[in-house]
């Protein structure tokens, strides 16, 4: 029966993962997956949320069916944290947010919407972006295609040919873009550019699409919602998943939402509705632990002054992690300029190497970054960055 069934060639970044747990060598290193470690290589479980989880627990009553949107408590404080809590959007009643299997699960609600009503855009992704990005679209049946971003020749961004790209696009032209700690290079945009794409966007009738899934891993929790803050500010519409997987680290509970900013609180109902309409084909409503487990957090001001203490640590380490890598490498290879480093954001660098050079660090020393040239600096902790910085010029030197 399943004779024509192909074999599934493997996902960049979840099968290389499963690749690295069966892997046996002991001195294995996993920079593949975009994960936060602890420096014992650990994946943290944050007091913050282990209180909450604990008081949700306590409490447990029964277990009906979340409203096919997700759960009240937790779909306002999303707003709430994207927005800021007295942001006139969310007074006039123009955001429509629902809770999401994780941003994923955002990214395909949303996807799906704009399938439906704006079939004849295009979706336009960053050069490069989360490899996940094309397939969420492409598999609710938009076509994709890319928009200037990375420079590899100054491991920058190439913002003047990104706007100009942007002020030729056909009006209502979807545009996906990272709100910050871009993945998978590492590279933002400035706040002076964020403001500079606006009357662009505005001008030319684009309907941007954010994707926040590192909140607090770039400047801090209020920095890094920068740009939501600032299109919502100028009137603008547009769509916004977000992630609890990375800053709450609670990647299996699936937590995690999509809000549409609109003009009005009558265009927000129907939106809302329309999203509701989606959901409800596809998965129905969404699971309720995890997102109460989010909702205490962001709701409970001692624990939210907790979670915000954690969230900045993790941001140093990462950070510390940076300047090790950079150090080594830079006294290991005197000629070479690695002060990317140090300037890219967030749980990411796009260090450069080529896929066979990646395939020579996996193979050679168990180190593991994506094919791209992907690092994810959060896999590094004081025992294993110098010898991945070993291996890493080791490969680089030939
Ligand atoms: N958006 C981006 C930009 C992103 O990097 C991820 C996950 C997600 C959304 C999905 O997050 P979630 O809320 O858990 O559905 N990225 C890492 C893991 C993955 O590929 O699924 C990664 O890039 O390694």
């Amino acid at each position: 029966m399943f004779e024509h069934v192909d074999a599934y060639a493997g996902d960049p970044i979840l099968s290389l993962n499963e690749a690295f747990q069966k892997d046996p060598r002991a001195g294995k290193i996993n920079l593949s997956i975009g994960i936060y470690f602890d420096n014992d290589g650990r994946i943290p479980m944050l007091p913050s949320v282990r209180a909450a989880e604990l008081a949700v627990v306590e409490v447990a009553g029964p277990r009906p069916y979340l409203p096919m949107e997700g759960a009240a408590n937790f779909r306002s404080a999303v707003q709430a944290l994207l927005f800021g809590a007295d942001h006139p959007a969310i007074k006039a009643g123009r955001i429509a947010t629902i809770q999401g299997v994780g941003s994923s699960g955002g990214l395909k609600v949303g996807a799906d919407l704009l399938k439906r009503y704006f079939p004849d855009s295009k979706i336009y992704l960053s050069d490069p972006t989360w490899d996940n990005h094309r397939a969420v679209f492409e598999g609710s049946g938009h076509t994709c295609e890319t928009y200037p971003y990375y420079d590899p020749a100054t491991g920058g961004l190439r913002f003047d040919a990104m706007l100009a790209f942007f002020k030729a696009l056909p009006t209502r032209s979807i545009v996906v873009m990272h709100a910050c700690c871009h993945n998978p290079t590492g590279v933002d945009l400035t706040q002076d550019q964020w403001r500079a794409l606006v009357p662009v966007i505005r001008e030319r009738g684009l309907l941007p699409f954010l994707d926040l899934a590192y909140q607090g891993y770039g400047d801090g929790i209020d920095e890094d919602a920068f740009a939501p803050r600032l299109l919502a500010d100028e009137g603008l519409s547009f769509l916004i998943a977000n992630s609890f997987s990375k800053s709450m680290s609670l990647y299996g509970e699936r937590c995690g939402g999509l809000s549409v900013v609109c003009p009005d609180a009558d265009q927000a109902a129907r939106v809302l509705g329309q999203m509701k309409f989606m959901i409800r084909r596809n998965y129905s409503n969404p699971p309720m632990h995890g997102g109460q487990v989010v909702a205490k957090v962001l709701t409970t001001p001692v624990l939210r002054e907790m979670w915000e203490a954690e969230v900045a640590d993790m941001r140093e380490r990462i950070q510390s992690m940076r300047r090790q890598l950079h150090d080594v490498l830079a006294a290991k290879l005197p000629g070479r300029d690695f002060s990317y480093f140090l300037t890219q954001r967030g749980m990411f660098s796009y260090t450069g190497l080529t896929a066979e050079q990646a395939e020579r660090l996996k193979t050679e020393f168990g180190v593991y970054i994506l094919r791209s040239g992907r690092m994810c600096v959060a896999g590094l902790n004081t025992r294993n960055v110098e010898a991945t910085a070993e291996a890493m010029a080791a490969v680089l030197a030939g």
